[in-house]
């Protein structure tokens, strides 16, 4: 057997042994790159005389091309031995169902829902939000809201009282969100115009009622504030929130110890279905509670009365979510059933903002 049928025998076994692509890159270099045993033959022919180089020449050609043929084709076959393999291994079961997309899971609670409505219908107005704590001194809680040492009122707010400490000062949860606001006006010179939703608490659960809830209270302070501020805020408010251009309120006089005079406001509705409608119907249905800020709160948070004037209100945000989506109970807004979040809560991506709407 002559050199050229040996390296070519041996060239060849390398190839069809090559088990992979990369090994079979590394058979081409060694055969036919810069430094390859063909190459160095091919180098060979300019030194020999040309009898020898005319018998040789075909015969490195030869060589040369059948080995980059073997190459080639070898190439092919290891190509489709990978993707063989990869469909062997790499199954797709196009029967699962698809996926949901990992943006479009969880849903936001009606309550949080309820929040970003309210609050973005009065940062549209100009209003800042405005945050506090849950547990509060009575001071705050009561005696900078005027509610009297010893008055019943501080009984009927069904509070939850810590144990006193060495000072024999007890602390309490917050009754309802009105703290945040004494601590506004404490540090913010008027205007003041800020809403505050939050957790409240009170000795107190039923289908209606539990022991935590939610408020969002408002409160607008400057030199000129009146009754008919309120009265425009309010209505402009139950408009936006239930998405209803003729809502109707009616402002019942009432009792509250911060608010001189305070009122108590009714929203014109049908109540003969099984959901309640508001811009129709002939039924009145309570929604909130608001009034003018007592002259004495104000001058216990550092502002003259005889300058600065406002309104403050309050609204049960529990009682007018199930109110807006049709809830007939209360309870499971607390007991973290996948099934009623699934149902009641909201597309996470869906902000409540006025000009893409509201509620979706
Ligand atoms: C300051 C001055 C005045 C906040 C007010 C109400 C009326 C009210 C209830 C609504 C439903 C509580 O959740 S609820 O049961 N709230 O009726 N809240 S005026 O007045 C304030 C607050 C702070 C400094």
């Amino acid at each position: 057997m002559s050199d050229i049928e040996t390296l070519e025998n041996s060239i060849m076994v390398e190839i069809d042994g090559a088990e992979d692509e990369n090994a079979l890159e590394a058979v081409r270099v060694a055969a036919l790159g810069k430094k390859g045993s063909i190459s160095a033959q091919m180098k060979t022919l300019g030194k020999m005389s040309p009898e020898e180089r005319h018998t040789m020449g075909p015969l490195l050609n030869g060589l040369k091309a059948r080995a980059t043929e073997a190459i080639n084709t070898r190439k092919d076959v290891l190509k489709r031995a990978g993707i063989e393999m990869r469909l062997a291994s790499e199954r797709v079961d196009v029967t699962l169902p698809v996926r949901p997309n990992p943006l479009e899971v969880g849903r936001i609670h009606p309550i949080s829902q309820v929040m970003d409505e309210i609050t973005a219908i009065f940062s549209d107005m100009g209003f800042s939000v405005a945050e506090g704590p849950d547990i509060e001194t009575d001071y705050y809680n009561f005696t900078a809201l005027n509610f009297p040492e010893g008055h019943p009122a501080r009984e009927m707010h069904d509070t939850f009282f810590f144990n006193s400490d060495k000072n024999g000062e007890r602390r309490v949860l917050r009754t309802h969100t009105s703290p945040v606001q004494i601590r506004t006006m404490e540090v913010q010179k008027p205007p003041i115009r800020i809403v505050i939703p939050g957790k409240t608490y009170r000795q107190d659960s039923d289908a209606t009622h539990s022991a935590m809830f939610h408020q969002l209270e408002g409160l607008v302070i400057d030199e000129k504030t009146n009754i008919a501020n309120l009265k425009w805020t309010l209505l402009e408010f139950c408009k936006a929130f239930f998405e209803v251009d003729n809502i109707d309120l009616r402002f019942r006089p009432s009792f509250f110890p911060f608010t001189e005079p305070s009122l108590e406001v009714d929203i014109k509705c049908d109540r003969s279905g099984a959901e309640v409608k508001f811009g129709q119907g002939e039924d009145w249905m309570e929604i909130l509670g608001s009034g003018m800020v007592h002259p004495n709160v104000l001058r216990g948070a550092g502002l003259d009365p005889d300058v600065y004037q406002g309104f403050a209100w309050g609204i049960g945000i529990d009682r007018i979510a199930m109110l807006k989506y049709g809830m007939p109970d209360l309870r499971p807004f607390f007991e973290a059933d996948q099934r009623w979040i699934n149902h009641y809560g909201f597309r996470p991506l869906d902000m409540p903002t006025l000009f893409g709407g509201l509620s979706g």
